[in-house]
């Protein structure tokens, strides 16, 4: 390696006091010093560790990001650096010489067609702030906005068309009740601190992404310190946090009491869970909930997100949105032959040359702000942003009268020991658990359960207006 990207580098660092070892809760300019510190003492691993948790802390310092890149290059990580320089460069509009002089020297280490595969990788990675879909070539709706009045009014039939789950759509005003102060993170950890969650430091952008298994006060709590040196060995310098959360039974009761007042075509599960999988057993019940992640809160910082895919089991979804705003792109099961597999294309801003099928797509692009909920049927490709730090919903499976034969299959699939491809690998007692359930579904009267708890809700309102 020849040595002038970093005579730029020992320049910067001739500049910079050294400081004291490492201390909790360093401020963005602390782990910068440090970082020095250590890359001045050859310890290049170590230092990376606190010139990611740097960048984590002030996104926006060209200086840290220039740094880190170096570093990185020191360590023959080239793609990681080129996207350190590419993001300050973009940042100082190119005005920044040092960045570019790095630049120009890293492209020497890369062939040209890899450059471009970085750059163009680059672009597409970058999170957007707005939802203009400024990179989509493809057809985009709006996906049909319903408001929860209009569903409970039995004479409107438009809206009655989506009671029974067969379309996908945002639904307003249903959240008026909820409080959804319950939902600011000093109350769930107070509430929720030892409920264990999957904490993804670097966003959910591939399905290879691995989360941590950690309690939600401690994600929480690294989620807000910007001292990102706790991530140990994942490169933290993206503010990209996604904490995936799978609510356990009692967990989801207790979330109810917190005032979660779901719409009766949400709840319908809580007529069947307990049935299937014994009241008194919470082991078994809490298997199922986990196992298929049937329930989650999800909270992310902006610009975290979920790569495109089309949920197992063939099941339908809802979520709502109790803190920021989330964006959505949906597609139906016959945009399959335009998305190839789950997560080549990035839906909000394709390769289209890589994947030109994509230009024939004709889906939904969406905004859910704070309050309203969305829904989407079985097969559904989705792929989601948030635009807001922090964003968090709350999610739940449904089991329809349209998709209950899909799931059925595919539950009796995965308790087929001789299936070599499984998911879940539920046991015996669970399978047994299922077995109920698929006759339950078989004989319940999906439309008039349906229409006998709006009913409900109607008479509810009734008596107590201000609901
Ligand atoms: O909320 C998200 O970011 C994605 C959630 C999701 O894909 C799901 O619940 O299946
Ligand atoms: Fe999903």
């Amino acid at each position: 390696m020849t040595v002038s990207p970093f005579l730029v580098l020992a320049l910067l660092f001739a500049s910079l006091p050294s400081c004291a070892l490492s201390a909790p809760n360093q401020t963005p300019k602390q782990l910068h010093s440090q970082a020095i510190s250590l890359a001045q003492a050859g310890s290049y691993e170590e230092s990376l560790k606190y010139f990611r948790a740097a960048v984590r802390g002030a996104p926006e310092n060209f200086n840290y990001l220039n740094d880190l890149g170096v570093t990185e290059m020191r360590v023959k990580d080239f793609t990681k650096a080129a996207s350190r320089f590419l993001e300050a460069a973009y940042l100082t509009g190119g005005a920044y010489d040092v960045v570019l002089e790095n630049l120009e020297e890293l492209k020497a280490f890369l062939d040209p067609v890899e450059w471009q595969d970085i750059e163009t990788d680059w672009w597409a990675e970058r999170p957007t702030e707005t939802s203009t879909p400024d990179q989509q070539r493809h057809k985009v709706r709006s996906l049909p906005v319903v408001s929860y009045d209009d569903m409970l009014d039995p004479r409107n039939e438009t809206a009655a068309a989506f009671l029974l789950g067969d379309h996908p759509y945002v639904l307003t005003d249903a959240m008026n009740h909820w409080d959804l102060s319950a939902y600011e993170t000093p109350s769930l950890v107070a509430d929720f601190g030892s409920s264990r969650v999957d904490y993804y430091p670097q966003n959910m952008k591939e399905e290879t992404v691995k989360p941590f298994f950690s309690q939600l006060e401690s994600a929480i709590g690294n989620f807000e310190n910007p001292d990102g040196t706790v991530y140990a060995n994942v490169d933290a310098s993206r503010r990209n946090t996604y904490i995936q959360w799978n609510v356990d039974y009692f967990d989801w009761e207790k979330l109810k009491d917190k005032g979660m007042d779901l719409p009766p075509m949400f709840t319908s599960d809580d007529d069947w869970i307990n049935e299937c999988f014994g009241e008194y057993d919470k082991k078994n019940k809490d298997n199922f909930l986990i196992k298929t992640h049937w329930r989650m809160v999800l909270i992310g910082q902006k610009g975290a997100g979920m790569f495109n895919h089309k949920d197992t089991l063939q099941s339908s979804s809802f979520q709502a949105q109790v803190k920021g705003r989330k964006r959505w792109h949906l597609c139906s099961n016959a945009e399959s032959k335009n998305l190839y597999k789950a997560g080549d294309v990035d839906t909000f801003s394709p390769n289209y040359e890589k994947f030109p099928k994509a230009l024939d797509l004709d889906c939904f692009d969406v905004v859910v702000h704070t309050g309203e909920m969305i829904y989407y049927p079985p097969n559904y490709w989705h792929q989601t942003r948030n635009l807001d730090d922090v964003t968090m919903s709350v999610s739940g499976t449904l089991v329809t009268k349209g998709n209950k034969a899909g799931i059925s299959r595919e539950f009796r699939r995965e308790c087929d020991t001789n299936q070599r491809v499984r998911i879940f690998h539920p046991e015996e007692k669970l399978c047994a658990g299922l077995s109920k359930c698929y006759d339950i579904w078989e004989r319940k009267s999906w439309a008039e359960d349906l229409a006998a708890h709006m009913e409900d809700v109607q008479a509810q309102r009734a008596i107590k207006p201000e609901l």
